[in-house]
């Protein structure tokens, strides 16, 4: 009798046991999930994130995608959560493309500022190569462009040399911000590309229009452009794409020299703004390049950081009742002169049709139209 009791308290006991370290292996098993959702609930910023987030916490989601949670990247105290962080140069096995060489290259040009990051003119990449790597991030690129007025009349041709030539097979976005969305020409777009309108009011003056962008764009990132792209470029409308604009224009930020100083011009001789009562004041001796504002770009995040210091900045002297020499232009440079772009991109990202095309430009990937300044502009001039 005895005997029997005690065979059924071990057969209690045993069963007792096992259900006890089941419910502890499977809460355990719980509470994992319960963090990683938590975290990533927080976090997503892009669409795609979004997805990224469902994928770890789908029950079937394998390590590859488990360690994707890792790609958190924190910069300036902003949390981009992705699957890439823009460092990644990965690229998918069995591609065909020329070996690189060690010993050929350009040699008319510098292709690497004294910083140390590449200077990009043609034949210094491989555009097979630098497309395949950034589109296996498959990131989204923003285009901000202005059409004011009658600036307008310029959407057409850009949308549609943009079409053929920018970033083809990417995923675009192209933000128009104009006065008149009935002015907005119906383009036919490639797959994965698209048109936003944003209206926004118009102007006396064209100073206020180019200065304006930092200001529209700071406050358009912050309510929209944040959650459809990775990458934003700001761009002038009246230029037309003529070449190739791909991947290797891509970057935490990109800078492009402006056609007018690149080659021969003392740094004293740059059109930065030279009165010391503006904020965008560069003092003689100091400058690396002049830039252009009428293309550049970056990393979303980069950019959102620079256009609201810019507009900032630009506040900052209207109250002293002072507008920098080139505008928004005078502004850019400031930064950039501080805070030094992740890639320089030669002339042949923005040319003008004013000017004679030089040997060292082996092809206009870009250039800004003639137009009549007086016609054109609300209160005329230049
Ligand atoms: C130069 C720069 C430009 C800007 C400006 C500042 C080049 C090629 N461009 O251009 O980036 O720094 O100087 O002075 O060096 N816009 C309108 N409506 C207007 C006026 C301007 O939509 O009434 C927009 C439009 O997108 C245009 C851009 O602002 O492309 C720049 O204005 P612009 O083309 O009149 O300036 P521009 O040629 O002096």
């Amino acid at each position: 009798m005895l005997h029997s009791i005690c065979r059924i308290h071990i057969l209690v006991y045993l069963t007792f046991s096992l259900f006890f370290f089941g419910a502890l292996y499977v809460f355990i098993g719980y509470s994992n999930s319960f963090v990683s959702i938590f975290q990533l609930g927080n976090l997503p910023k892009t669409k795609d994130d979004a997805i990224i987030s469902s994928a770890q916490i789908n029950q079937n989601a394998s390590l590859k995608d488990y360690v994707l949670k890792e790609d958190v990247v924190t910069r300036d105290g902003v949390n981009n959560c992705g699957r890439w962080s823009i460092e990644e140069l990965k690229m998918q096995a069995g591609l065909k493309y020329a070996q690189p060489s060690t010993q050929k290259g350009r040699t008319d040009v510098n292709s690497v500022t004294n910083w140390n990051v590449p200077l990009v003119w043609e034949g210094t990449f491989d555009p097979v190569v630098i497309d395949a790597i950034y589109k296996t991030m498959h990131p989204g690129v923003a285009v901000v462009v202005f059409a004011i007025g009658k600036y307008t009349r310029f959407l057409e041709a850009f949308l549609e040399s943009g079409e053929k030539y920018f970033l083809v097979d990417f995923r675009v976005t192209y933000y128009v911000f104009t006065d008149n969305k009935q002015k907005v020409p119906q383009v036919k777009l490639g797959s994965n590309r698209k048109i936003s309108v944003i209206t926004v009011p118009g102007a006396q003056r064209w100073q206020e229009v180019v200065l304006g962008r930092m200001k529209w764009a700071t406050i358009a990132i912050e309510n929209q452009i944040r959650n459809e792209a990775d990458y934003l470029f700001m761009m002038d409308i009246d230029s037309v794409f003529h070449n190739r604009f791909g991947a290797e224009s891509l970057s935490r930020l990109s800078a492009v020299l402006h056609r007018g100083y690149y080659k021969n011009t003392h740094r004293d001789k740059f059109p930065y703004e030279r009165r010391p009562q503006s904020t965008a004041y560069i003092p003689a001796g100091e400058g690396d390049y002049y830039y252009t504002a009428a293309v550049w770009g970056g990393y979303l995040e980069d950019m959102y950081k620079l256009v609201k210091h810019c507009y900032a900045q630009a506040e900052e002297d209207s109250k002293k009742n002072i507008e920098a020499v080139w505008q928004e232009e005078s502004h850019l440079n400031k930064y950039l002169l501080y805070n030094k772009p992740t890639k320089v991109l030669s002339p042949e990202y923005l040319w003008s049709d004013y000017d004679k095309v030089p040997a060292d430009i082996k092809v206009v990937r870009i250039s800004q139209l003639v137009k009549d300044y007086k016609e054109v502009r609300p209160n005329g001039g230049h």
